[in-house]
Formats: structure tokens, sequence, C-alpha cells
């Protein structure tokens, strides 16, 4: 699928092996001890209801190649990141015929698959590596020579010195010579082609050099999306050049920052993303946009007051970009930083009749009735018509999102003169189905309450029915 069909999706991203298992038991799983918790591409299957039913119609599975295996110093490779065999399957996940039916299965649902991809690096648990337990290079001169990446500002030193640590040398990969280019072009093709992805997330992009990347997004064939780890737009900028897309964390830094307290700063927010709005290649338009993943603590570790939880969450529904929701959040999950936000889902219960899962699936709903009432959503670049020290609005027509970073103690006024929506329209909320006339100039003034955030949308284009579902 192309980067315009995936621009009306919304995505689910999980760790294959914490989300869900093939007989549907609920094993033991203690993040801190780092090993797998089991969790398979069968399971993915039985589970797809529940992610399909918060109305997602895409997943980003964690990586599928084959790791290193047994226990490091740093756990075991559970989370797929630590490739040892680029051309074999993680046995740990299922067979090939189990990927295959995962992949058939979403598209019976007319879900999108996206596979993570790394190629910058392998994995050892011994420095100097064992050269010899990679496929398909196997020998010292296919990597860089080793050196730890210590200097973040120093470009040729985060492209060919290596990641990792003493437990798990993340041995990089010579992305210079052209037989492993050209290894990696037939191998992205294969993998697409045989595994039918319809996208591609792509590892540790700013550490390979950016013409490389040109050539393996067109050998991919479908929408490529790169993880750029960097919180400056001019940086991660550089790279909307090479790729389709790429996963928006400065923006992700910035509306943690805003929400995390009732002190963060909603202008802060704003300047960053109108800094990528004029940089990027596509402005906004061509960013993955979340709020977690695997790598950063979750939200709820930073603060679990529910309205700023909410109003975070709502973000990535109402912006320019496509909306990724990782799994758990919708759960309530509370892990810090890596591996305690690893959490197994089944712990969860998989339950749906809770306020963030039914949030999630309201503000899907919200933004699927916004493409398919205006064909300008998608292309139109959203605007911020008010902004004060703790509300903020975000208009996107035909929706208009006001949020607070009040907190649950708060009881916000939005004053928003200039709407979008014309004199006596009437909007509804999509969040509680309250309704509301805009003024007879074209404006709103609407009080919140408990801090929670709101999208107004006409009445006309929001089918209320999805409201009853929220309450
Ligand atoms: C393991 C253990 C951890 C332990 C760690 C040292 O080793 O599990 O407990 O702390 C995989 C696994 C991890 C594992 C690592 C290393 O491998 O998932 O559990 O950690 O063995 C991607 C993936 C990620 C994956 C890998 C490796 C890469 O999303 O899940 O990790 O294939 C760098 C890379 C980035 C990478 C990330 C983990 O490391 O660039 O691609 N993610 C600065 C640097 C970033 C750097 C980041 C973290 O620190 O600039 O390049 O990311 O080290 C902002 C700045 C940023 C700054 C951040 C911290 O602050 O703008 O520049 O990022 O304000
Ligand atoms: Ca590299």
């Amino acid at each position: 699928a192309s980067a315009q069909d995936w621009q009306k999706r919304s995505i689910y991203q999980l760790v294959t092996d914490r989300f869900a298992t093939t007989d549907g038991s609920w094993p033991y799983c203690d993040t801190d001890d780092r090993i797998y918790c089991n969790g398979t591409w069968q399971g993915i299957i039985r589970q797809l209801d529940y992610i399909q039913n918060m109305g997602f119609d895409a997943i980003w599975i964690s990586p599928i190649v084959a790791n290193l295996e047994g226990t490091t110093g740093d756990g075991q490779a559970y989370h797929g990141y630590w490739t040892q065999d680029q051309t074999a399957l993680n046995s740990h996940f299922g067979t090939q015929e189990d990927l295959l039916m995962l992949s058939s299965d979403l598209h019976a649902r007319g879900m999108y698959l996206m596979i993570d991809v790394v190629v910058n690096h392998m994995a050892a648990d011994t420095l100097p590596p064992d050269y010899a337990l990679f496929t398909p290079f196997n020998e010292e001169a296919d990597f860089h020579p080793f050196c730890w990446i210590t200097d973040y500002n120093n470009q040729t030193n985060v492209e060919q010195c290596w990641l990792g640590d003493d437990n798990v040398p993340l041995v990089d990969t010579d992305t210079e010579d052209d037989t492993i280019v050209n290894f990696f072009l037939d191998w992205i093709a294969g993998l697409v082609c045989t595994y039918g992805a319809d996208g591609v997330r792509i590892d540790t992009v700013k550490h390979i050099r950016k013409d490389f990347w040109p050539g393996f997004a067109q050998a991919a064939g479908v929408f490529t999306i790169g993880e750029i780890l960097d919180g400056d737009v001019n940086y991660v900028s550089a790279y909307t050049e090479v790729l389709d897309a790429v996963l928006d964390y400065p923006t992700f830094y910035q509306l943690t920052y805003a929400f995390e307290s009732t002190s963060g700063s909603l202008s802060n927010l704003v300047s960053w993303v109108q800094s990528a709005q004029s940089t990027y290649k596509n402005g906004e338009f061509m960013v993955g946009s979340f709020l977690e993943n695997q790598d950063n603590p979750r939200f709820q570790s930073l603060t679990t007051d529910q309205a700023l939880v909410s109003n975070a969450m709502t973000w990535p529904f109402i912006q320019d970009g496509i909306p990724i929701l990782y799994y758990g959040q919708e759960q309530g999950y509370t892990g810090g930083n890596d591996p305690s936000n690893r959490e197994a889902l089944w712990l969860s219960g998989y339950v749906e009749d809770k306020p963030l899962v039914k949030l999630v699936r309201v503000l899907n709903a919200a933004r699927k009735a916004a493409i398919a009432a205006s064909a300008d959503f998608l292309t139109t670049a959203l605007t911020f018509p008010s902004v004060t020290s703790s509300t903020l609005a975000v208009l996107k027509p035909p929706m208009l999102s006001l949020l607070t970073n009040g907190g649950s103690d708060s009881t916000p006024w939005w004053s928003v003169s200039d709407s979008g929506f014309s004199a006596g329209d009437e909007l509804i909320d999509v969040l509680t189905c309250d309704t509301l006339n805009v003024d007879s100039n074209g404006g709103i003034s609407v009080q919140g309450i408990g801090g929670m955030p709101k999208i107004m949308m006409p009445t006309s284009v929001f089918n209320a029915t999805y409201c009853n579902y929220f309450l």
C-alpha cells in the first residue's frame, strides 16, 4: 500500500511476545525478567477483534526475523530487535504459515500489516562478536570496525560506530558496501512480497547514511516509516526527504511535556508542530503520531490524572499525520522505562468496557467520520485558532478539538472567535454528545468539565451512536 493509502489508516503497535498467546492462556510475565513471555502471531490472530473493535485498521508488529538465543546480561531477545539471521523467522513467535495466516486474516478484514525491520545491526552476546553466528554476513569485514557511539553530534560516529553495550553489542552493518546494500534491497523486496506487508517500520534510520534509504524504500515498494530517535525538528526533517514518513519524535516530546503536568507548556507544543509543518517535506501529513512506544516510559508513569491522560491521548487522532497507539495504553498501563513498558496485554484480560478503550474507539470514529465527510481533511494542515496557558484549540475542518492541561480538577473555558464553522451550525462534542450552536460571528465559547478534552464536529457528519459507546 502507498503513503496515500496509509494516510487514512490508524495503527495499533504491538510487541508480538507481549500481546497474546496461541492458546489464549495468560502466562506469568514479569517485565523485569526480560525474557520471552510466549506471545505469538497466532495469538495476534486470536485477538484481531479486540484491535478492530477499537477502530484500528492497521497493525505494526515487532521484528519477525531470527534473533540471538539464550539469556544475555540484557535478558532475552523477546522484543525481536537482536537479529542473528536475516533469512529465518523467529520461531518463538510461530511458523511461516502462522505469519502468512496473520497477513491474510488482516487483509480479509480490510486491515494492513506493517512489519518492523532492522538493517543497521546484528546482535551478539560477546565482544568481540562471534561473526560466524550471523547469517548471511558472517565475517568481520561485513561490519564497521568496533567503536561505541560516543558523540551524537558527530554523524559519522552515529552512522559507523555501534549501539548496544558490553552485554549485547549491536554489530554495525557495513552499509557502505555494495554487496551488502544489494543484499538488503533483495531482502526487503522479498520480505514484503512473501508476507504481504503493506508497510514497513524501519529501525535505527539515523544510524545509516541518508542516501542508503531512497533505494531501500523503492525496493520495499510499499509505505516506509522511519524511526529517527531525536527531538530536533531540523535533524529529523532531513529524513523526510529519503523515506515516505517519519515517526514524529519531536512532537512526541513536546506532547509529553505539554500534558504530563498542569504546568506544561502548550505554546511549546504549538511552535514545535508549526515548525515541523513548515520544515518536513510533506509538512506533518507524512508522520506517525504517537504518545507511547516500546522505548519510552508510558505516559501514565508520568501522570495518572485521567484528564491529562485523555487530552494527551487525543492528540494523535486529531493532528495531520497517521495515528499510532502502542498496545496497553488503552488498558491504562503504567510501565516506566524499558523493560517496564512492555507488559503482557493478557494480564488486562482485554477488557473492552473501560474508559480508555472507549476513548480510543470514539477517537478513531471521529477521525474516520472527518475523513469521510471532507475530501480535504487529510490535506488541510491543522491550525491553532486559540492558545492560552492551559487551553488549546486545534482546527482541522470538519473537526475542532479543544484540549486542556488544567487537570481533572479544572473547568476550562474555550473561546474561539473563528471556529471555522458557520453561524448557527450545530456542533456535537463526540466525547459527551453535548451539542452547541456556533454564534452569530462564527465563534464558539464553551466550558469543559473535569479537565476533559472536547472534539466538536457538525452534528451532520458525526453519527451520535458512537457517543453512546463512550458514555
Ligand atoms: C537494552 C535493555 C535496556 C537497556 C539497554 C541499554 O539495552 O533492554 O534495558 O537500557 C532494542 C531493545 C531494547 C534494548 C536495545 C539495545 O535493543 O528493544 O530493549 O535495550 O540492546 C530502536 C528500537 C528499540 C531497539 C533498537 C535496537 C533500536 O526502537 O526498541 O532496542 O534495534 C537509540 C537509537 C534508536 C533505538 C534506541 C533504543 O537507541 O537511535 O534507534 N531504538 C538519544 C540518542 C538516540 C538514542 C537514545 C536512546 O538516546 O540521540 O539516538 O536512541 O539511547 C531527546 C534527544 C534524543 C535523545 C533522547 C534520549 O532525548 O533529542 O536525541 O536520544 O531529547
Ligand atoms: Ca550504522
